[in-house]
């Protein structure tokens, strides 16, 4: 018999996709605290590399994993890590893990929507540091969703879940896409419209776009000034869709409603305008957190990096 393949999961991977690596594959774990040069150090001679997307994936760790690299399988549907021409180059195939998420996250969606639109985190905040003095009429006065004209920015898997989550609070549906998507059109009544169009008519946005050069501050001051003053914001996608200094002044401004966001540019580090701003929802990127979405998203890694080793084409190629 041969040797086995060596599989490096170069932070974590929950036992569900781990122990279906072990039972095939050399498998070490360098666990969440791995700094990059155990990391560099780690990945030598791995046949294939678990990653996730609070590192880089560039040239530097595949040239240190070396020429019998085939591939890197992120723990995630993003891959704004990846250098996938770095991977191209030397032949490494890159997986991700859609679909085991897409409920989770919109749930998420839908709850900072929520949370935002009625300043559940201020009205809490108030509560615990003793300041209900009483019922008052016009305290922790927030937005209804109810008849709302829902705008959701990328109409992909998670976008989709979204609108059919919010249908139920009637009003209008209105996307953008690069494709129409009929199926939302015809179950939801949905609309698509231009990214300025959805900005000036929707009551809540909702962002549902990758990472990327060209979605990089999409939500910039121009996009803020262009909504509602009584707006709700939402970001589950990725931090750098939205120019946090921008939001944050238009919050402080109230030239928007609220914002509910789960990503952030730089994470885990944060603008820290953001814990002293007016009605907004945090969460620290826990969109795909639900116990069923990452056993299955650790299910998927496996899958995709056993395919790989074992000769086929894997589930979730992200080329
Ligand atoms: C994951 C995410 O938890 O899937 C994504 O793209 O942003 C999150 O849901 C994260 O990628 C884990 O690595």
């Amino acid at each position: 018999m041969g040797e086995r393949s060596r599989v490096v999961i170069l932070r974590e991977l929950l036992p569900a996709g781990r122990e279906l690596l072990s039972d095939r594959f050399e498998v070490s774990s360098l666990g969440l605290d791995a700094g990059w040069q155990q990391m560099l150090a780690a990945a030598a001679g791995a046949d294939g590399l678990v990653t996730d997307l609070t590192f880089a994936v560039d040239g530097e760790l595949l040239d240190a994993a070396g020429p019998q690299l085939k591939v890197v399988a992120n723990f995630g549907v993003g891959y704004d890590n990846v250098d996938l021409a770095a991977c191209a180059e030397r032949g490494v195939a890159v997986t991700n893990t859609p679909d085991a998420l897409t409920n989770a996250t919109a749930e998420l969606a839908l709850t900072l929507a929520m949370a935002a639109a009625r300043d559940l985190p201020g009205a809490e905040k108030d509560l615990r540091e003793g300041r209900w003095q009483g019922w008052d009429p016009a305290r922790w006065r927030g937005f209804e969703l109810s008849g709302a004209t829902i705008g959701v920015v990328g109409a992909g898997r998670i976008g989709g879940r979204f609108m059919e989550l919010v249908a139920g609070f009637g009003g209008e549906r209105i996307y953008t896409s690069r494709q129409p998507k009929p199926e939302l059109e015809a179950r939801f009544g949905a609309e698509r419209v231009g990214l300025d169009d959805l900005l000036r008519r929707s009551d809540l946005v909702s962002l549902h776009l990758p990472g990327t050069p060209e979605t990089r501050h999409l939500i910039d001051g121009r996009a803020l000034g262009l909504m509602k003053p009584t707006a709700v914001l939402v970001n589950t996608g990725r931090g750098t869709l939205v120019d946090s200094k921008a939001l944050i002044l238009a919050l402080e401004e109230d030239r928007i409603g609220a914002a509910g966001l789960d990503v952030f540019e730089g994470e885990p580090n944060f603008d820290p305008g953001f814990l002293t701003t007016p009605r907004v929802a945090l969460a620290p990127h826990i969109g795909s957190a639900t116990y069923r979405s990452r056993d299955e998203m650790s299910r998927l890694v496996a899958a995709n990096v056993i395919a790989v080793l074992e000769g086929r084409e894997p589930p979730n190629p992200v080329t």
